[in-house]
């Protein structure tokens, strides 16, 4: 099977709602994807390795932080256009868009949206380019779901604040040349930090061991009586509503990319089905195969629009937290099924590295899981539909 064949399945035309500059986009990262991604992803996936020169290159393309204005070095895009650049990123590799997804919405938003115009100058342009590396950490070892209930503390001293806690399941965290942290002052306020590497006391111990995006770093944030200086504390944002707005941007993302990865999954059953045969014909003539793949371009379908929609809302600043839930939560879960049944239609070979669906269905149970597992965002939508909170 080659790559030249490939055709984005667009069944409802969701491409006229695009505009010129996200078709050009597309078309620029589409084809980085299949030129620096695709051909080295599954080899640094089956070994464990994120290839970190990606990031790199990811900051020539302009994709780091692309809704970010240009003065501070993003590109100035609208949401739209950030969501086809997930969707093409994840079609190469979940653990690619984390990336770009942590650097762009995780790292570079919080410090556009609640720093000071000194962390702007000192960090946004050297994070689009990629020189930085930046990691978000709001998980901790005991508080997951419910990151309300951290412990990691700061405590004011003179001209610095104290930092202990740590921070767990951290993407990026021991390759990160920085990162936005999220811990209580002694009021029990949840506050913004900016850490660096090289601060005393500051370790980031690497989590391995994973089945789920194997070409992603994941670690651990660790901080004994870290010194940060005051001016590294976000000062336009007090509590939990700070992460969360990270988070809003972050979702919305996945709610695109997660269409990426269906979309390779349902482009390389098609193809296979079309050559595999058995019983004297394709399998792509057995009425059971044809429903596999209608049902799934199907919902592929339906995940694109609602992607598009959200795109639209977020654009006039009119989307709500329960309407990305509903996205992110609908949209991965869509591709995980997708992956599930394209890997059924290629048989044993389903299960090979000589396909990308494993490593995609597999990186999934990742993306299903973190920025919000599946049952938190259905509690968030309950939530909007009800009045109530179910959480506590
Ligand atoms: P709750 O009392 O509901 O809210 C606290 C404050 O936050 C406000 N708020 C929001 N603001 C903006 N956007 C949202 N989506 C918001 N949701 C809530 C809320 O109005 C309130 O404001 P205020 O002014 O009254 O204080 O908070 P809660 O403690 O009940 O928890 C709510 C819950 C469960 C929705 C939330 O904590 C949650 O979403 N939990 C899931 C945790 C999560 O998603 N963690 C992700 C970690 S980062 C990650 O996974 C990165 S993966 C990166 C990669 O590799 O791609
Ligand atoms: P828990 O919160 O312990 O949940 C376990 C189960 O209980 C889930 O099924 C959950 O839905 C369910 N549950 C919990 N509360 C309720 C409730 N009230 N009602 C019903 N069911 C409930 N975090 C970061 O801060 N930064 C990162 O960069 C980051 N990267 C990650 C990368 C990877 C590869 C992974 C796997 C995780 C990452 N995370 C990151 C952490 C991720 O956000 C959390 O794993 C996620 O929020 C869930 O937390 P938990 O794993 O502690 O599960």
């Amino acid at each position: 099977m080659t790559l030249s064949i490939y055709t984005f399945p667009d069944h409802f035309l969701v491409d006229e709602l695009l505009n010129k500059e996200h078709l050009i986009i597309r078309s620029a990262v589409r084809d980085w994807v299949d030129r620096s991604v695709r051909p080295i992803v599954e080899k640094a996936s089956q070994q464990h390795v994120f290839p970190v020169h990606l990031v790199r290159e990811m900051g020539d393309l302009g994709v780091l932080g692309s809704f970010i204005p240009q003065e501070y070095g993003g590109a100035g895009l609208d949401q739209i256009a950030y969501g086809v650049i997930m969707t093409e990123l994840e079609r190469g590799d979940s653990g690619i868009r984390s990336a770009a997804s942590v650097q762009s919405s995780l790292v570079m938003y919080p410090i556009f949206r609640f720093g000071s115009e000194a962390q702007r100058r000192k960090y946004l342009p050297k994070l689009a380019t990629g020189e930085m590396i930046g990691a978000f950490g709001l998980t901790e070892p005991d508080h997951g779901s419910d990151p309300g209930s951290m412990i990691t503390r700061m405590e004011e001293r003179g001209d610095h604040f104290l930092l202990n806690g740590a921070k767990m399941w951290i993407t990026n965290a021991s390759i990160c040349d920085m990162s936005v942290v999220w811990a209580k002052d002694e009021a029990g306020v949840i506050r913004g930090l900016i850490v660096e590497r090289g601060m005393e006391g500051f370790t980031t111990p690497e989590t391995g061991n994973k089945w789920s995006l194997r070409a992603s770093v994941t670690g651990e944030l660790v901080f004994s009586d870290v010194r940060i200086p005051k001016e590294n504390v976000l000062p336009n944002i007090n509590g939990l509503k700070g992460p969360l707005m990270c988070l809003n941007s972050a979702r919305y993302g996945i709610a695109w990319g997660a269409v990426g990865a269906a979309i390779d999954c349902y482009d390389t059953a098609v193809r296979y089905a079309l050559e595999r045969k058995q019983f004297g014909k394709p399998i792509a003539a057995f009425q059971l195969t044809q429903r596999k793949l209608a049902e799934m371009l199907t919902e592929i379908t339906k995940a694109q629009l609602l992607a598009w929609r959200l795109g639209v809302l977020r654009n006039d600043d009119r989307a709500t937290p329960g309407q990305i839930s509903m996205a992110k939560r609908n949209n991965v879960h869509m591709a995980l099924q997708v992956a599930r049944e394209a890997r059924q239609i290629l048989g044993a070979m389903g299960i090979t590295g000589d396909f990308p669906i494993m490593r995609h269905m597999m990186n999934l149970e990742s993306v299903i899981t973190y920025e919000g597992t599946h049952d938190i965002h259905l509690l968030i939508t309950g939530e909007e539909i009800t009045g109530i909170g179910a959480f506590h």
